[in-house]
């Protein structure tokens, strides 16, 4: 600790913020709603609070939970954004780090909420765009407007069964399918003990339009690699990255630049941590193609029981995203539930999960001029 005359910079370093972590209910797809499928879920906006309608020996015995935000089944991607990810947006033009998880059971709109819908025109945000190409627009927005003098790169990048795969790399069209998407990259870590994945195209990035065009390249990848492995989305975990630099005008000559780095992600289906390692057999590729995810709630428990050993290292989700957890970057978890009561123990586990999560404390700083 220092003495008094710099212990306001002091205070202002260890200020500690707790992981945000928001909660959002999907509706009942048509399906579901023909087929008359019972809810078991409730979402009280205003006070910030879930509620599953629990049956036990016959007795309703209800669960509550609480969030720093819970959006209902009929909230719109728009408020979503407004609310509780345009001021994360902010931080990240104002040089901080931040994280956006995406977590909950495959099928209750993580991948909805963080990427969103089809667009529609060029140029045009539909009104089911999702996280992603509301904080590329804003961000552009935000810097145009201001008339900055920017640069701006992206990385996307998918993680399945400790692989990691490029959505961004050029396609090269004369190697056989199969082979496209054989080249896992790796993990290094610089001397300050930052973890980077080597090998990662950088595309660097001067409109939304070609922002749109490397989406579309990376979601055209995923694609190819889905269709070459079922199930593969719901398994793997995906990473999209802006970094964001802003020249500040500064008088004098000298010259500072802001740097910002904003994540995206969006991780594997929950339901993937409570089934692995029960397959027989192929329980050695289930384990791997957990182990990411698994790592993440043995991180997230040792954060929270304040462990003397975190595992960060023990999974490449974990080593990529370790700054998000207990470190300098701002972070908000989207834990996302269906309403369904065939759906129920998942959610509840979600619920769970989530709630823990809140107790994280990180200790954001902005980026070092
Ligand atoms: P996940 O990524 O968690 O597996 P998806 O994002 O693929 O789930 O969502 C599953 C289905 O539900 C998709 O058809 C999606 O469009 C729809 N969906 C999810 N959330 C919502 C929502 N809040 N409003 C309307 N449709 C949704
Ligand atoms: N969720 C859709 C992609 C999918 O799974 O294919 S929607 C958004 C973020 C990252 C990648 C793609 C997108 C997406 C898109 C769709 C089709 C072609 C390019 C990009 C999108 C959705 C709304 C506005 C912009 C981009």
């Amino acid at each position: 600790r220092g003495s008094d005359w710099n212990s306001n910079r002091h205070q202002d370093k260890d200020k500690e913020t707790n992981v945000q972590v928001l909660l959002r209910c999907r509706p009942l797809s048509e399906d579901e709603l023909r087929s008359n499928v019972p809810k078991v879920v409730t979402c009280n906006e205003n006070k910030r609070e879930v509620t599953v309608a629990q049956t036990l020996a016959n007795k309703q015995v209800d669960r509550v939970f609480n969030f720093d935000k819970v959006f209902g089944p009929k909230a719109q991607q728009r408020s979503i954004y407004e609310q509780a990810i345009a001021p994360i947006v902010n931080e990240v033009l104002d040089g901080f780090n931040c994280t956006v998880f995406a977590y909950g059971q495959t099928g209750t709109g993580k991948t909805y909420t963080m990427e969103g819908g089809m667009r529609n025109k060029a140029g045009d945000l539909p009104a089911d765009a999702g996280v992603i190409p509301r904080a590329v627009r804003q961000i552009f927005d935000i810097l145009e407007a201001q008339n900055a003098d920017y640069s701006m790169k992206v990385t996307f990048l998918e993680l399945y069964n400790e692989e990691i795969t490029d959505l961004l790399s050029p396609d090269d069209n004369s190697r056989p399918t199969e082979e496209k998407q054989k080249k896992p990259l790796s993990l290094m870590e610089d001397g300050k003990g930052c973890v980077f994945v080597r090998g990662l195209e950088e595309e660097s990035v001067y409109s939304v339009n070609e922002i749109y065009t490397l989406l579309e390249r990376g979601a055209s990848k995923r694609r190819t690699a889905e269709t070459l492995l079922n199930k593969r989305s719901s398994r793997s975990h995906s990473v999209f990255t802006i970094t964001v630099y802003v020249k500040e005008t500064v008088i004098g000559d000298e010259e500072l630049i802001k740097c910002g780095k904003l994540n995206l992600v969006d991780l594997a289906g929950s339901e993937n941590i409570l089934r692995s390692g029960a397959r027989e057999g192929r329980a050695r590729e289930a384990g791997e193609i957990n182990k990411s995810l698994l790592t993440l709630g043995r991180v997230i428990n040792a954060l929270v029981e304040h462990s003397a050993h975190v595992p960060y290292r023990d999974s490449k989700l974990t080593r990529i995203l370790r700054d998000s957890l207990g470190g300098k970057t701002k972070t908000c978890i989207i834990a996302t539930i269906s309403p369904s009561a065939y759906c129920m123990e998942e959610t509840l586990s979600t619920l769970d999960y989530a709630s823990r999560a809140k107790s994280i404390k990180n200790k954001p700083e902005a980026n070092q001029k």
